[in-house]
């Protein structure tokens, strides 16, 4: 069984898949270290990385090497965040195979217009292309892919863009009848209300996935015993961890006068060396280095 398949038949399994938000190499051999099932290629974490915002700023190849140098370091799935395709169909018809190439799993792509804006923004511009647009974007991907089991998960942004529940139930069978692999439904209400709404009257075998940073009261328990969702997004939890710990790093350095008093809290410097895959080095030096 390969990587895609397995991962394909996660998604219909008893219980969800967990995929954690990466941003590098790092942050994903970390993820898969700590028992996630996949990595999520987040496009908001890899804008974030570079201090940009999350607005279709970073062209397609930047994202894309990122996806490749993940999962040339990770053994587990990677989910590419494509954002909206890079453009229209035909953008999403070069896209596609470049994505395959780079050994990820599958995609996400949104139904919001070219350039987006990012989801969780407050008052952010959350326009949606038409239903017939989008449908002629996953038809393009599902033709251009060359191993069926590379997912093509669609993701509608309906709630996002306040746009009701009826509006995201309709945009989420289109998307399926276009042959959508699985469905992700978004929203960034606090509570997971309009998202249990949604996962009630999903009346489908194709899988659901959720992103629940806003609605973060919503466990990955709760999530199992509604039945439908395949796979749960752990956002920017990477990125953000990563923001958190240098700001009260960086800034008790510059109290101390000093860095004596981090030393003792911080991963050493033998923690990063392997990580870097150290050991792997010394054998190959070992064995051929002569
Ligand atoms: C991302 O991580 O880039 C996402 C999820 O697309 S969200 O930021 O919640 O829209
Ligand atoms: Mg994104």
């Amino acid at each position: 069984m390969t990587l895609r398949q397995h991962f394909r038949a996660q998604l219909r399994g008893n219980a969800p898949a967990m995929a954690m938000a990466a941003h590098n190499p790092l942050s994903a051999k970390l993820a898969q270290q700590a028992g996630f099932d996949a990595i999520w290629g987040s496009g908001f974490e890899l804008a974030a990385s570079y201090a940009v915002p999350d607005a279709s700023i970073l062209p397609m190849s930047t994202h894309l090497e990122m996806m490749r140098a993940i999962a040339a370091t990770v053994s587990i799935p990677v989910i590419a965040d494509i954002d909206t395709g890079f453009g229209n169909a035909v953008n999403v018809a070069w896209a596609i195979p470049a994505y395959e190439a780079a050994a990820v799993s599958a995609v996400v792509m949104e139904d919001k217009t070219f350039p987006k804006d990012t989801s969780l923004r407050s008052a952010g511009r959350q326009e949606l292309v038409r239903v017939e647009e989008f449908q002629g974007k996953i038809a393009a991907a599902l033709a251009v892919r060359r191993d069926p089991d590379f997912m093509i998960i669609a993701r509608t942004e309906a709630l996002i863009a306040g746009q009701g529940h009826a509006e995201a139930l309709m945009r989420a069978r289109a998307y399926v009848e276009a042959g959508a692999d699985a469905i992700l439904i978004h929203s960034r209400q606090t509570t997971p209300d309009e998202i249990l709404q949604f996962i009630a009257a999903w009346d489908n075998d194709t899988p659901l996935v959720l992103v629940p940073t806003a609605y973060p009261q919503l466990t990955e328990h709760a999530i199992a015993q509604l039945g439908k969702v395949g796979l749960i997004i752990y956002g920017n939890h990477a990125i953000r961890a990563a923001v958190g710990a240098m700001q009260t790093v960086f800034s008790q350095i510059r109290r101390d006068g000093g860095i004596y008093n981090v030393d003792r809290s911080l991963p050493t410097v033998k923690e990063i060396i392997d990580l870097q895959g150290d050991a792997t080095m010394r054998s190959i030096e070992h064995r051929f280095l002569r």
